[in-house]
């Protein structure tokens, strides 16, 4: 099933997931739910606290539309090590039409969990680890418009309000 995208400012994208204990069925269905939509987006990665599910979860498919998908599954992920700077110009599914250069670590050693529980690292650089960055702080309740400095940061919540009140006036 197709979810709804949280925008910016929703406050529930800034609540914190929660750490899974056990990767249940109806987690699994959240799984292919976050799949989905993500999809249908269509967009590289889904946080599950974008559709207002406070878990620890995100998903990530980074392949290119002549390649094959590629579902990565992170269940209570955590960054080991990080390595490196590198510039990336981020677009996120809760700031529609908002991309900017957001700075992250170049490359990322990650333990996680996949969508039977078991364990897994995985050593990442390029857009998968700007990409798992970028989940892992919604997972945090941290959101790309926290990495702008303050002249972009103030446009982009203007924008984004904006757009929200135009929305709520319909
Ligand atoms: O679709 C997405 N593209 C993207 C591009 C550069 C850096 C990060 C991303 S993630 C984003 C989807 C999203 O909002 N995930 O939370
Ligand atoms: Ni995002």
């Amino acid at each position: 099933m197709i979810r709804t995208i949280l925008h910016y400012p929703d406050p529930r994208l800034r609540e914190p997931g929660k750490k899974v204990t056990e990767v249940t069925d109806e987690l699994r269905k959240l799984i292919d739910d976050m799949a989905e939509t993500m999809y249908a987006a269509p967009g590289v990665g889904l946080a599950a606290t974008q559709i207002g599910e406070p878990w620890q979860i995100f998903v990530i498919d980074i392949a290119a539309e002549d390649e094959p998908s590629n579902l990565q599954v992170f269940v209570n992920p955590e960054i080991l090590a990080r390595d490196g700077e590198i510039t990336w110009q981020e677009g996120c599914l809760s700031f529609p039409g908002v991309q900017e250069d957001i700075d992250r670590a170049a490359k990322v050693r990650v333990r996680a969990q996949d969508r039977d529980g078991k364990t897994f690292e995985l050593e990442a650089d390029g857009l998968l680890a700007v990409a798992i960055q970028h989940e892992l702080d919604h997972l945090e309740g941290v959101l790309m418009i926290d990495h702008m400095g303050p002249l972009k940061k103030r446009l982009v919540h203007r924008k984004m309000q904006r757009r929200e009140d135009a929305h709520a006036t319909r």
